[in-house]
């Protein structure tokens, strides 16, 4: 099976013995992963047997206890809750949050538009996802340069020979936005036959094992960036290869914005000496196959849609765009429905902000809000207050800026309901939760992370065990909620016809939208031509409009879903390969457009950030390789060890204010206070502290054994709502000002 927890999409061997797992393994014979894997796949079997996961959905009783009930009777609850809520309100009053796990999860991230776009059929306005505490910097960027928000090169991991990378720790997260398995190994071999170069407040273990590590103050990547630019251009290094000639405009134009960053202007805010900067642009500019690489640090900070702007523009400027050991687009082996234009857009060109948050004002960018403003949707009164609420494998409480404030705005709802198989920090609040099957009980197949990946592969696993036939899939409950919102209960949704209406809605938006393989082509025919239900049959459907797919009957010799699956280790079909840009980009110009006003205007945000003082402390994030957000705390054999949940910071610092490892230092933001144990070590810059995120567990009224043994602080009862990078929505969750001192006494916890 391909491991469905990370983006690097390991094959697994699971050795079952009966109804029990006996081991998992990382599959040599998997033509991807050729082996590799990590501690969390190889606890797939303790995930799978944890006694605390959900089989059986659970309802809330008056008393806030939660019960396990029949299928039939959480049916009946949730359209107990649901109905009063739309026959008042309106779908208006309802929302959708979407956590991460759905894009791990192909019966979720194939029906979540069935959720979403039914319910904005029946008058939704803007739903919520973790996106905006993530990559919304990065869709932005993409849509407005490439043309689609899904659209973006990723280095040539297997030829560059200068890598520099900006906020991202592959060692723990195995790559993001980035899929390779063993990132680790294609980084050694990078350091081996060049250099890799990491800028990260932390030296963490990607640092480590890197050729530098550069140490930048929080936030401040754009300005480094500008004054790479800047030094580049100065000394005549633009590169402007014949490959990108007519393919890319706008250079020119970015080069004029970097006229004032310059290194010395610059320094002292970055904490990166002018020195330094002149020459990582002269390592850059003189490597035979530069390439630049950034992620989550580099996004949800102050500045992220201008630091991951420049990123690309840099990348264009050293001529690495498209061409091998440089930023290549990757071709996806199965067409996915995430590549369409949402259908609100217009046809050329993208627009943000054609609607505002009801609370805040926020300007929408995709349809959404910054995550933050869901808790103030809820508890504002007035005319579109949010009085019902859908969570599908998220946990909001500890992942969303203004944890506070969620945490008591989801008790105020008339009606919550949780897709979810765990009884957490969020789903405690849900009136009834409808538990999702385990990993290994549902098929599995990646739909996005292949758009960013460093082979083209095609692979499909089969559950490992049969689920017990009384258990629907997460795909039908989506449809059954989504079905309820025109009036149906959710007991008397027809599933099937629902399922048949959405697929056929799809292939009429991808005949009718331009750019897709269906554009121009006859709906009911294409949809005459898949057989199945389900899944199964959008697998299918993806696999056969892709590249090597058999275009639904017109090149009989290609592939199908039917057809994949004789292959239980997958299909190795391409290498990442350059010269792609023009089947890529679909810009208005059809060119890379690398100047945009949506990105300049917020230039003068970023100037004027120079000229303001650093707070005393600046509040960044981390990851472990053994968690997974906030989500597989509950594993044993990932528990093991020290406690994750600690401060880190310098050892000056903490000479200063009094701290020493092990005692509890209190760390103080505009949003709240905590008391956490400190971490004292040089791993992090001077001036800077780090929390990771995802914990915060020993919840009453949770059920989580494990975790709960372990609970850490909830870094987002810290990190501000209004803290936004503007251009994106994006919520700033690294750079947050901050003071620490030592905490007199005992007593972990939140405070006030
Ligand atoms: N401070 C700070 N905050 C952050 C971040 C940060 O770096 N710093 N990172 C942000 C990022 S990048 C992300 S993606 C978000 C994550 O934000 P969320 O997606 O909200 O949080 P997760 O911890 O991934 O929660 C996953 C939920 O899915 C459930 N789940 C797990 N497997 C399944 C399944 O198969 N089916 C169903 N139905 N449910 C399942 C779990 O029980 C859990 O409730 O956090 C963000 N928050
Ligand atoms: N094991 C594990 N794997 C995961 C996850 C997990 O929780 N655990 N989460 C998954 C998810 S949802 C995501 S989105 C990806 C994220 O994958 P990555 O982007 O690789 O995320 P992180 O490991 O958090 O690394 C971000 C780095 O940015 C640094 N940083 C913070 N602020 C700044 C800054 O201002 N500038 C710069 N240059 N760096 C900064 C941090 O110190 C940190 O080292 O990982 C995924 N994979
Ligand atoms: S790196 Fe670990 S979590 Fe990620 S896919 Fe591989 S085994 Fe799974
Ligand atoms: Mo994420």
């Amino acid at each position: 099976m391909t491991c469905p927890l990370c983006e690097a999409m390991c094959g697994l061997t699971v050795r079952v013995s009966g109804n029990v797992v006996q081991s998992v393994r990382g599959n040599r014979d998997d033509v991807w992963s050729l082996g590799h894997s990590c501690p969390k796949g190889v606890s797939l079997g303790q995930l799978h047997h944890d006694p605390d996961r959900l089989r059986l959905p659970m309802v809330k009783r008056p008393n806030g206890d939660h019960v396990t009930v029949s299928w039939d009777d959480a049916l009946a609850e949730s359209e107990r809750v649901l109905r009063p809520v739309i026959d008042r309100h309106g779908a208006r009053a309802l929302t959708v949050y979407l956590g991460n796990p759905v894009a791990h999860n192909i019966g979720l991230s194939l029906y979540v538009g069935a959720l979403v776009g039914f319910g904005q059929a029946a008058g939704m306005q803007a739903y919520y996802t973790p996106g905006t505490v993530d990559q919304w910097p990065l869709n932005v960027v993409s849509a407005l340069l490439f043309g689609g928000m899904w659209n973006g090169p990723i280095p040539d991991l297997d030829h560059t020979d200068h890598l520099l990378i900006l906020g991202a720790n592959p060692s723990a997260s195995q790559g993001s936005m980035l899929s390779t398995p063993d990132v680790m190994r294609s980084l050694r071999a990078i350091a081996g036959r060049g250099k890799v170069v990491v800028v990260d407040p932390r030296r963490t273990r990607t640092a480590e094992r890197a050729s530098e590590w550069v140490p930048i103050r929080p936030g401040t990547d754009a300005l480094l960036l500008f004054a790479i630019l800047h030094s580049l251009n100065e000394n005549g290094w633009i590169s402007r290869p014949e490959h990108l000639r007519d393919r890319v405009s706008g250079l020119d134009d970015v080069i004029a914005l970097a006229a004032s960053f310059t290194p010395e202007r610059v320094a002292g805010t970055t904490g990166i000496d002018a020195m330094t900067i002149r020459r990582m642009a002269r390592e850059l500019a003189h490597a035979d196959n530069p390439v630049l690489y950034s992620r989550i640090g580099a996004c949800t900070q102050e500045f992220g849609t201008l630091a991951t702007w420049l990123v690309f523009v840099i990348n264009v400027a050293v001529g690495a765009l498209d061409r091998r050991g440089g930023a290549l687009f990757p071709r996806p082996a199965a067409w996915s429905q995430m590549f369409m234009k949402p259908p609100d857009q217009p046809a050329d060109g993208w627009q943000f902000g054609r609607y505002h948050s009801r609370v805040r004002c926020a300007p929408e960018v995709f349809g959404q809000f910054p995550i933050s403003c869901l808790a103030e949707e809820i508890d504002t009164p007035g005319d579109g207050q949010i009085h019902a609420l859908i969570t599908v494998a998220g946990n909001p409480v500890i992942s969303a800026p203004g944890s506070r404030r969620l945490t008591s705005a989801l008790g105020m709802l008339d009606a919550m309901i949780s897709v979810d198989s765990w009884l957490n920090e969020t789903t405690r609040h849900a009136d009834v939760i409808l538990p999702g099957l385990s990993p290994l009980e549902r098929p599995h197949s990646d739909d996005l992370y292949w758009a960013y990946s460093t082979a083209s592969c095609l692979k499909w696993s089969d559950a490992v065990f049969e689920p017990s036939p009384d258990r629907p899939t997460e795909w039908e409950l989506l449809l059954r909620l989504g079905g309820s919102f025109f009036g149906t209960a959710v007991s008397d949704v027809d599933v099937p016809a629902l399922d048949d209406l959405y697929v056929g809605g799809l292939i009429a938006t991808a005949c009718t939208q331009s750019n897709t393989p269906l554009t121009g082509r006859d709906p009911a025919r294409a949809f005459a031509a898949l057989a199945d239900r389900g899944p199964a049959r959008l697998v299918d459907l993806g696999i056969r409009l892709g590249p090597w797919g058999d275009g639904l009957g017109e090149r009989p010799d290609g592939l199908t879903l039917q057809a994949v699956r004789q292959h239980p280790n997958g299909l190795r079909l391409e290498e990442l390969a350059g010269g792609r840009i023009a089947e890529i980009v679909t810009t208005p110009s059809g060119k890379v457009e690398l100047f945009h006003p949506h990105l300049a205007d917020d230039v003068a945000r970023l100037a004027a950030r120079i000229d303001r003082r650093t707070p005393e402390f600046l509040l960044t994030s981390r990851r472990h390789l053994r968690s997974n957000n906030s989500w597989l705390h509950n594993v044993p054999a990932l528990m093991r060890g020290t406690e994750r949940c600690t401060l880190l910071i310098h050892p000056v610092d903490a000479a200063r204010i009094g701290v020493g490892t092990g005692e509890l230092a209190q760390i103080t933001t505009s949003e709240g206070a905590l008391s956490v144990a400190a971490e004292v070590s040089d791993e992090v810059m001077p001036g800077v502290v780090c929390l990771p995120h995802g914990w915060g567990h020993g919840v009453a009224g949770t059920r989580l054994d494990t975790a709960n043994a372990h609970p850490g602080v909830n870094s987002n009862l810290l990190n501000p709502p209004g803290l936004i990078d503007v251009p994106s929505n994006t919520q700033v969750v690294n750079g947050v000002p901050c003071s620490v001192r030592a905490k007199e006494g005992n007593g972990h916890g939140p405070e006030g």
